[in-house]
């Protein structure tokens, strides 16, 4: 019978029970991950956040109410045990719990919609409709331990650097990347859209005098393929500096990559090994390769690719084959590049725009800015775009925008290349795709 009270507080997580603690009364609490009833004795295993706890319940130590009780429990129920630690080598962890009480807090139903040890492999669509129940794998919670931990080290590094942490609309207007759809929506009587990038209002930010900004927050692009590499609701982080140009913000972004690497090797071991991830920090600086060497590299691997074309999957691949770590694509074609990229001074056909690569993944893109009000016109008018819908963000280039460049990297693609999944959808909690809005 479960209890609707909660009186008994957890002492100890499973990971901090230690034979140092033999014979010390605890409390845990968890969920019931296998029961093992071998008649005289019955063996649970309580998981937890962190790790999993054996309880040890033979018939001759524990008394026999209790013994019954725990007889009858159910796999995945949640419970508290209270027990005394005991030392055992056979145990996992070294150590095992003989229980002095057990309370149920909530039984689960039976049978479970999807096995949640690891043993069982099931399909990515079954697993993400009972998402709550995978992510009690410690394989799958290990990711998003990872994803927290970058994400911290990401917002400390700006932080160190001096950067303001800004908050963009992401009830838009008008579009910003060239490329992918925008989500319509009804704003009252008129139509708005999903925000694709925070990028016009990061550069409005520049001519506000805040100098260094950046951004952790949902972009939504309405991609029609399903790819394991895209997402309609991704986590974008966003960086806009002043004063500097293209490669002043490569610099800092190859440093925010490699600090984030050393950061999640250093407090995500436990995560890392339950992955099997044997994390490799490169060396600084990261190469970089210039748009015409990549177009001849994708060529040597008999992948036909044009001067001027943007990179196909099966150029990624072509790539991906070559380069082993991360790198960075440079001197884009102006063409292929969005309206606000500015061109090189020696060569108006090449732009001052790159691309973060990691081996076949693309994980940011950024670029040196146009700031010049009447070049920006221009650029937009090119693009076939109509600069009246642009008013407002042209506004703050006419009263001193200073020059500046930027980037966006996809924090889901980046949790790709540290975790090694092959699968977007495995980085995010709920995901998104072509085909998926719940849960
Ligand atoms: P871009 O469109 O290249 O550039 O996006 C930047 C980075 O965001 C991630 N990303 C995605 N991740 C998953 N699913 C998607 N559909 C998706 N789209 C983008 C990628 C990509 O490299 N405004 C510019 C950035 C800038 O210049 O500052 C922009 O949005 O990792």
């Amino acid at each position: 019978m479960a209890e609707t009270g909660h009186e008994c507080m957890r002492t100890h997580y499973s990971k901090e029970i230690t034979p140092e603690l033999n014979g010390e009364e605890i409390i845990i609490q968890g969920w019931i991950h296998e029961i093992r009833d071998l008649g005289g004795i019955v063996f649970l295993l309580l998981r937890d956040r962190d790790g999993i706890t054996q309880v040890t319940a033979p018939s001759k130590k524990v008394e026999g109410e209790l013994f019954k009780q725990i007889q009858g429990l159910k796999k995945e129920s949640v419970i508290t045990v209270r027990g005394i630690v005991q030392e055992s080598a056979k145990a996992p962890g070294g150590v095992e719990i003989i229980p002095i009480m057990i309370r149920v807090l909530n039984e689960s139903k039976l049978p479970l919609p999807l096995d949640t040890t690891e043993k069982v492999r099931a399909e990515i669509d079954t697993r993400l409709d009972s998402r709550f129940l995978d992510l009690r794998k410690h394989n799958v919670s290990s990711i998003f331990k990872i994803k927290s931990r970058m994400l911290h080290s990401v917002r400390m590094f700006f932080e160190k650097n001096g950067y303001i942490e800004i908050n963009t609309p992401k009830l838009v207007a008008s579009a910003t990347e060239g490329g992918t759809e925008l989500f319509p929506i009804t704003y009252f009587e008129r139509e708005a859209f999903l925000g694709q990038s925070p990028q016009l209002y990061k550069q409005m930010m520049m001519s506000s005098g805040f100098d260094k900004v950046y951004e952790i927050a949902p972009i939504f692009r309405a991609e029609e393929h399903d790819t394991l590499r895209h997402l309609n609701e991704a986590i974008s982080i966003d960086l806009e500096a002043a004063f500097c140009n293209h490669e002043d913000v490569m610099v800092l972004l190859e440093q925010m990559v490699v600090n984030a690497l050393k950061d999640v090797k250093e407090h995500c071991t436990q995560e890392l090994e339950t992955l099997g991830v044997d994390l490799e920090v490169p060396e600084l600086p990261f190469e970089r390769v210039s748009y015409d060497d990549a177009v001849d590299l994708v060529n040597s691997k008999g992948v036909a690719m044009h001067h001027g074309e943007d990179l196909s999957r099966a150029a990624e691949k072509a790539l991906g084959e070559i380069k082993d770590g991360y790198y960075f694509i440079t001197q884009w074609p102006t063409d292929i590049k969005p309206f606000y990229v500015m061109h090189s001074d020696e060569d108006p056909a090449k732009s001052c725009a790159f691309d973060l690569m990691y081996r076949d993944l693309e994980v940011s893109s950024g670029a040196k800015r146009v700031h010049l009000h009447d070049i920006l016109v221009e650029k937009i008018k090119n693009k076939g775009l109509n600069p009246d819908s642009f008013n407002r963000y042209l506004a703050a280039f006419e009263y001193g925008m200073p020059p500046h460049a930027g980037w966006g990297l996809g924090a889901e693609r980046f949790t790709m290349c540290i975790t090694g999944v092959h699968n977007i959808r495995e980085t995010v909690l709920f995901p998104r795709d072509r085909r998926r809005l719940t849960p």
